[in-house]
């Protein structure tokens, strides 16, 4: 195994251009579309919302991003904003102040609008569904994954236009990679970019010729080229896969996936260690689609859902450009790993986790507090605006015994919620079932 696989190294397929010839000008002029994040709402905080919209900075990602849904035009097809007076005739809970025909009215009105779209199970209504696990092909012993890197049109919600965007697999996360410690693992990737690209296992310890850094341990992968990267697995815990060309462009347009290397040792595992019964992956992002979590915004995140009682993880990773509190509301998180590694006795509790670029943390929720629970970036740039929550929101749905038995009785934000699905996936091997 070490690093006799070069044979692997730079295999062009079909009508590919030689390596050496795959970062010159026949490198695709995608153009990078500015984005907008759709404005956004407060679940369960909006009561608690200051509505200030002068005071909202004129913050930028970047150069094609808009952040905040301050300036955003309505987009094609977005209901319209209810009326400050039909908002006052909705809204159950009014201020106490006299209501009137206020920019705070139309705050309200917005958010309301916003929470509705997600109660509704907007996520569920968007093709393209990422981080979906991949099932290898098992040649002699190996674990083989294919995979092709596309150019794709991606929502980010359910009413902003597509975006032009990159996809293993043509999603956005990538297919969700699951091995154990010690598998032998080959991944092949076939570019379908008009550009030339490279692919790097983050946080695997792998031969130096796998490292899939173009020019430094490869050659550029041309157009219509492929490469094979093989290697053992020999880091447990949650890693990525990601471009590691262009890569300011590439990753942020959604050349990134989970590649998770289950420990060797069950009794290591999360399900047996802490009792999980979701598994649940969280890659987030702050390029092309704005504040990103498993490549949707608010409304069009997934919430997760769990049944009171339930125990679950959640690894962050980090693919963006800044770092990220994520902050859990009614419950604490118990945070038990670090970029793959356990943090045994420095193992620590929070209930907001800031994550760096690239870092990858595991936490473990104890889902003791029944309710629908934010849960979002603390960054409130990244998160809420004067037209209610955006980006990187979600929700975790803990349904009480009620409203597990019965769907029809269960409280109309753990019904919708549960009618939105989940991103949680149970526990499970590919290969191994
Ligand atoms: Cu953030």
């Amino acid at each position: 195994m070490h690093n006799d696989r070069s044979a692997h190294s730079a295999v062009p397929s079909g009508h590919a251009t030689p390596p050496g010839d795959a970062t010159d000008s026949s490198r695709n002029p995608l153009s990078r579309r500015g984005f907008l994040r759709s404005a956004g709402t407060g679940l369960v905080a909006v009561a608690a919302v200051a509505c200030a919209p002068a005071a909202v900075p004129s913050w930028r990602t970047g150069p094609t991003l808009a952040p905040s849904g301050a300036a955003a035009p309505s987009p094609p097809g977005a209901p319209a904003v209810p009326s400050a007076a039909a908002s006052h005739d909705a809204h159950s809970a009014a201020p106490s102040a006299a209501p009137s025909a206020s920019p705070a009215m139309d705050h309200d009105a917005n958010a309301k609008a916003v929470v509705d779209r997600f109660l509704g199970g907007e996520g569920t209504s968007l093709d393209g569904a990422g981080n979906q696990p991949l099932e290898p092909r098992i040649e002699n012993g190996v674990k083989v994954f294919e995979l092709t890197i596309d150019e794709i049109k991606h929502q980010i919600d359910g009413q902003r236009a597509p975006v032009d965007a990159l996809g293993f697999n043509a999603t956005w996360p990538g297919p969700r990679i699951t091995v154990v410690e010690g598998d032998r693992v080959r991944a092949i990737f076939k570019n379908n970019l008009h550009e030339s690209t490279g692919i790097h296992f983050h946080g695997q310890r792998i031969p130096n010729a796998m490292d899939g850094v173009p020019h430094v341990t490869q050659d550029p992968i041309p157009p219509g080229g492929s490469f094979t990267y093989e290697f053992t697995a020999r880091t447990p815990g949650s890693h990525m896969y990601h471009s590691h060309h262009n890569a300011t462009d590439q990753v942020g347009r959604g050349l990134l996936g989970a590649f998770i290397v289950e420990p060797r040792d069950r009794a290591k595992r999360y399900d047996r260690l802490y009792g999980a019964t979701q598994d649940i992956v969280w890659i987030s992002n702050d390029a092309l689609g704005g504040f990103t979590i498993n490549g949707r915004g608010f409304p069009a995140t997934a919430p997760i859902v769990a049944s009171l009682g339930e125990t679950i993880v959640v690894r962050f990773m980090n693919e963006g450009n800044m770092m990220h509190p994520w902050h859990l509301h009614g419950m604490p998180m118990h945070v038990v790993a670090r970029d793959g590694y356990p943090l045994g006795s420095a193992a620590f509790t929070c209930d907001t986790l800031g994550v760096n670029p690239g870092e990858r943390w595991d936490v473990v929720i104890r889902c003791d507090e029944p309710g629908a629970w934010a849960f979002h970036c603390h960054i409130l740039q990244h998160a809420e605006g004067p037209d209610g929550m955006f980006g990187m929101v979600t929700a975790l749905v803990v349904k009480d015994a009620t409203a597990a038995a019965d769907s029809e009785t269960a409280s109309p934000v753990v019904a919708a919620a549960r009618s939105a699905g989940s991103t949680a996936l149970i526990c499970r091997i590919p290969g191994i079932g």
